[in-house]
């Protein structure tokens, strides 16, 4: 038996306080440039994009498709609202999808710019003091020869309706202010993760694995943080994770990863690093800023260096509505949306029409199941013309429920409660 953490928990717990203690090892950033940065991170700044409204819609007669910065596909305004470097779904957009996102309306998270490589000069270069060898190569050929494991799951952004802490609870986040579309589901196709590790020769002392994505650096206030790379540890790497090649039965497209990208089940959409090139697999604890100042919880709840790295995601639900969408008065509706949990798989989904003085219980259109979403339905007449607020509320089969507020942190991550919809009854 390897020596690996008990639990996703106690190993952050662990590597956290070695970080603080100076016992992990800063993979590329200058240790006093973390810290810089940290001190940063634990006060609220501004939220990106939020000029106006967090539920701008298009103006009518827009002149053109906006575009994204280094995105490569095409940004139809009624699929998608641009935010900076990012492309969020319209959740409205989804509501004739199946369970599956089709790649033309996944959501696009990009630090930088999509780069444009060629599967066949591609190589995936696993390296490390934790392995018992030399470093190994792989090509994406093969790669593709390992054994094929196939598997839906969510990416999720972790600061995914980052904009409800300020629109719903007045409270000042930082990052891109998405609602709720920051979340795409998708049959994802690869080799896992552990089979190339083990044919790597991982070694029993190994602890962290660090992949790197082939993208520009990223630069954040004048620091560069390098290329974009999250810790995974050993525990995860060698459990559920994929090398996705394939998304939705197709070559992953290049906003997505192209050609090879990670899949971390039930985890923070950082995890799912895009257009892997290599991987470090470490004998010591690593660091990056991407485990340090972000993708942590700082804030009034939290302690002063903040809370362990962020693991899973939570719970959300979002209906399948436009912001402000009207309804004819008396006219039976067909209420549509969809649910879902990085924890244990949803168990219930409730829905209020009336601003949360009665709830019903929604009907489930799929068995849920872990690191998926759940769509479901609730018939609505709506009854007099005038504004009228639509609740989803999702509770996992812990018995877990959305909170009416969720608590919150400076970086606005796992936002959890229940969004306030509102629309128009006419
Ligand atoms: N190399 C690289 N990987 C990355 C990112 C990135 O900018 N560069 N963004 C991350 C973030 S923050 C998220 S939420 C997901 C988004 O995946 P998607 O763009 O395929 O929806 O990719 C992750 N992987
Ligand atoms: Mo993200």
């Amino acid at each position: 038996m390897r020596s690996v953490p008990p639990s996703e928990a106690a190993y952050d717990e662990l590597r956290l306080r070695q970080w603080s203690r100076g016992a992990a090892r800063s993979a590329g950033i200058d240790r006093r440039d973390l810290l810089r940065l940290l001190a940063a991170a634990s006060a609220a700044g501004p939220l990106a994009g939020l000029a106006a409204s967090a539920y701008a819609a298009p103006a009518a007669g827009a002149p053109s498709a906006p575009s994204a910065p280094g995105i490569v596909k095409p940004l139809p305004p009624e699929v998608f609202t641009v935010r900076g470097t990012n492309a969020e779904t319209n959740f409205a957009a989804l509501r004739r999808t199946g369970l599956l996102t089709p790649a033309d309306r996944f959501f696009v998270r990009n630090h930088t710019v999509t780069p444009r490589i060629d599967a066949a000069a591609w190589r995936l270069n696993v390296w490390g003091g934790g392995l018992t060898g030399p470093a190994v190569e792989f090509t994406y050929d093969e790669l593709r020869a390992l054994p094929a494991v196939a598997r839906t799951a969510f990416v999720e952004c972790a600061g995914n309706a980052r904009s409800f802490y300020a629109t719903q609870q007045n409270q000042q986040v930082s990052g891109t202010a998405w609602t709720l579309g920051a979340i795409g589901t998708a049959r994802w196709r690869g080799a896992r993760l552990s089979d190339v590790l083990r044919r790597a020769g991982i070694g029993r002392d190994a602890v962290d694995v660090l992949p790197r994505g082939l993208d520009d650096e990223v630069v954040s206030d004048g620091i560069r943080l390098g290329r974009v790379r999250r810790p995974l540890p050993v525990a995860k790497a060698l459990d559920d994770v994929l090398l996705a090649y394939e998304m939705n039965g197709r070559p992953l497209p290049p906003d997505h990863g192209h050609p090879v990208r990670l899949i971390v089940p039930s985890w923070v959409g950082i995890a799912n690093i895009k257009w892997v090139g290599d991987i470090e697999v470490s004998a010591e604890p690593l660091v990056s800023p991407w485990n340090t100042v972000l993708y942590r919880l700082f804030g009034a709840g939290y302690p002063p260096e903040g809370s362990a790295p962020l693991t899973r995601q939570t719970l959300k639900s979002a209906f399948e509505v436009a912001p402000g969408a009207s309804f004819p008065a008396g006219r039976r509706q067909v209420l549509t949306g969809r649910s879902w949990s990085g924890g244990a798989p949803v168990r219930t989904v409730e829905v209020s029409t009336d601003g949360g003085v009665r709830w019903r219980r929604a009907r489930l259109r799929d068995r849920p199941r872990s690191g998926s979403w759940v769509r479901w339905s609730a018939d609505w007449v709506p009854g007099a013309p005038g504004p009228a607020v639509l609740l989803a509320r999702a509770t996992d089969r812990t018995g877990r429920t959305q909170p009416e507020a969720a608590v919150h942190n400076t970086q606005g991550y796992l936002f959890d409660a229940v969004v306030r919809h509102e629309v128009r009854v006419v």
